[in-house]
């Protein structure tokens, strides 16, 4: 769907154009998921492995009153720089940041239906907003969830972060008939682990079966995303156990300084990011990477039906 607000790099359109493999990156895990200057290094990191392994980045954001679809190292520092000045974009947020000509970061949700916009069929990232716990009084569940359900843009993740209620997430994808496929093993990673104590739903070993399994569901007519779930990198992980009490006493510091909405993730990952000094930052960097990888090359056995 193009539209006079959506603004594609040359690059992205002419690989567009020759149905090319072209992956989406997020910009809210630059501005709020990450430190300055280690989220603008990890960027423009991402984007040289999806280039290695033979596809096209695209970084999207909202700048200018406009949906840009990749972006320049320029426009990433700014973003990374801004850090929580920039706006965390979900859907809701999209028309007022457009409008207003504000600075925003697009959350998965925003993400996803940009991308899905100008024809982007694979989006990389680390981990999706979900099922919030407790979500049976607050009702937070991220946007992220009901625009896979319509969105035809598959998300590679490493899984669920368990700041999130996962079980409540996976049942939740249920519901929406949303596909949550891990790479190469039986256990659904959690970020930080490659466990989580569930179960995955579905298991694929290789990247063209996972492309295979996209073309299947939306030749067919069923709209909206495919979760992939890839496990990080076993040298990076950090136990669920271990990060179990980070989790605790962040979600305590958010009810009592009474953090609501949208501020409740960043908060959190922030909160947990500080406390438990770099490791988890490490092992957010590499995921993401990895997931870089994974999503490349489903992109390019994608980009040959
Ligand atoms: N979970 C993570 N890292 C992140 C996010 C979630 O492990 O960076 C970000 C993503 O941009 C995601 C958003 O789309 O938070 C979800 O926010 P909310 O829960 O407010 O929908
Ligand atoms: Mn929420």
């Amino acid at each position: 769907m193009t539209n006079s607000y959506l603004h594609i790099h040359p690059e992205v359109q002419q690989a567009l154009k020759d149905q090319k493999p072209v992956v989406a990156l997020e910009s809210t895990i630059i501005s709020h998921g990450m430190p300055y200057p280690r989220n603008v290094q990890t960027a423009l990191e991402v984007e040289k492995v999806i280039r290695d392994g033979g596809a096209i980045p695209s970084t999207i954001a909202i700048l200018d009153g406009k949906l840009c679809v990749g972006l320049n190292a320029d426009q990433l520092e700014k973003l990374g720089k801004s850090g929580h000045e920039v706006w965390k974009v979900s859907l809701r947020d999209m028309p007022y940041v457009l409008s207003q000509n504000l600075m925003g970061a697009t959350t998965v949700a925003a993400t996803m239906r940009i991308a899905s916009m100008a024809g982007i069929r694979v989006f990389v990232t680390g981990g999706i907003g979900g099922v919030h716990r407790g979500a049976e009084d607050s009702m937070d569940i991220s946007a992220d969830l009901t625009e896979m359900a319509h969105t035809s843009v598959a998300v590679v993740s490493a899984g669920v972060k368990s700041i999130l209620d996962i079980g409540r997430t996976l049942e939740y994808l249920e519901t929406l008939g949303i596909p949550v496929v891990t790479y190469g093993q039986d256990a659904f990673p959690s970020f930080y682990s490659s466990r989580s104590g569930f179960k995955t739903p579905l298991r694929l070993d290789s990247a063209s079966d996972i492309a295979s399994m996209m073309k299947a569901k939306w030749e067919i007519g069923l709209d909206g995303s495919v979760l992939v779930a890839n496990p990080v990198p076993s040298e990076f992980e950090v136990t669920p156990e271990e990060i179990e009490k980070h989790i605790l006493k962040a979600l305590d510091d958010a009810n009592r300084l009474g953090i609501r909405g949208k501020e409740v993730t960043p908060f959190l990952l922030k909160t947990i990011a500080e406390n438990t000094g770099g490791e988890s930052l490490d092992a957010n960097i590499a995921l993401v990477k990895n997931n870089a990888v994974l999503g490349t090359a489903i992109s390019v056995a994608f980009s040959t039906w």
